[in-house]
């Protein structure tokens, strides 16, 4: 209950902010776009990561708030970055959507009205969405990937892995990119199997015509694997940190 009080101050003063992290390209080594993570600077404690607050806020249902801000931030970032020139046509911001964002039955005009207020082309946006909140209400996330993705927003399933784990439902789902958790990217040189395992959901998710990004990859040796497997795209420590908004333009601005 002081969390809640706390978070609703944090939204009204303005205390949250958004970290980035790279996501790169496996072929070029280039940045191919940006997560966002938010974090929240507060007053007394300093910097509380979203695992301390987030549940929270998906509890009390001040995820909704927090979450358009998030986009909002996020947007307005990217089109400031394009407006200065800093990496024309290609780089993508990606923002996390919570289970109860996702369900919210206004979503779509919210994201409408961000776009339009920010001035970002849609087709910038990629939405990482969790295996739960779509296999939460399977039907109606299926028409609403599809109304996003008549927009030309990009559709990531986060966190590939850890929730229902189910290959079989892939294909039913109008989605661009999967991320495969880093709990498997952790375990890929551990044993034979476990490569296995991540050669398989890289191989049918092409042949859904998905592409694949690596969360976590922390080594040399992780990411050469990963390179081998075809995977195109990988993020984690052994790239960057997330980092705050000036480090991730000077990123950009030494992306070769
Ligand atoms: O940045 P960090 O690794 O501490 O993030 C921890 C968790 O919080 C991750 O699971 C991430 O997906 C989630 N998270 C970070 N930022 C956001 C956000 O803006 N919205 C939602 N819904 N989740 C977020
Ligand atoms: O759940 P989601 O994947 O959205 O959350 C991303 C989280 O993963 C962030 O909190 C970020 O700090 C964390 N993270 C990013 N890269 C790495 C990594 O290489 N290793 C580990 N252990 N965590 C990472
Ligand atoms: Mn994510
Ligand atoms: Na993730």
């Amino acid at each position: 209950l002081e969390l809640e009080t706390d978070l609703r101050r944090a939204l009204h003063r303005e205390e949250f902010l958004l970290y980035y992290q790279p996501i790169i390209s496996l072929t070029t080594g280039r940045i191919n776009g940006f997560e966002a993570l938010i974090r929240w600077y507060h007053p007394q404690k300093g910097l509380v990561s979203p695992g301390e607050f987030i549940p929270a806020a998906e509890e009390t249902g001040l995820i909704i708030p927090i979450g358009l801000w998030v986009l909002k931030e996020a947007c307005q970032q990217l089109k400031t970055w394009q407006d200065q020139g800093l990496f024309k046509d290609k780089i993508k911001m990606s923002v996390n959507l919570s289970v109860k964002q996702f369900s919210q039955v206004n979503l779509i005009q919210n994201i409408d009205k961000i776009l339009l207020r920010t001035q970002l082309n849609s087709s910038y946006l990629k939405l990482e969405i969790t295996e739960s909140a779509i296999m939460d209400h399977p039907e109606s996330a299926t028409e609403l990937l599809q109304q996003l993705r008549d927009r030309d927003i990009q559709l990531s399933i986060d966190d590939f892995g850890t929730g229902y784990s189910s290959l079989s439902y892939l294909h039913r789902f109008p989605l661009h990119n999967l991320k495969i958790d880093r709990s498997f990217i952790k375990r890929i040189t551990e044993t034979r199997q476990n490569l296995e395992i991540i050669h398989a959901i890289i191989t049918l998710a092409h042949h859904l015509n998905m592409t694949i990004t690596a969360e976590g990859v922390e080594t040399e040796e992780q990411l050469s694997l990963l390179k081998n497997l075809g995977c195109e795209e990988g993020q984690g420590y052994y790239f960057s940190p997330p980092v705050d908004a000036n480090a991730a333009q000077a990123l950009l601005q030494d992306n070769p």
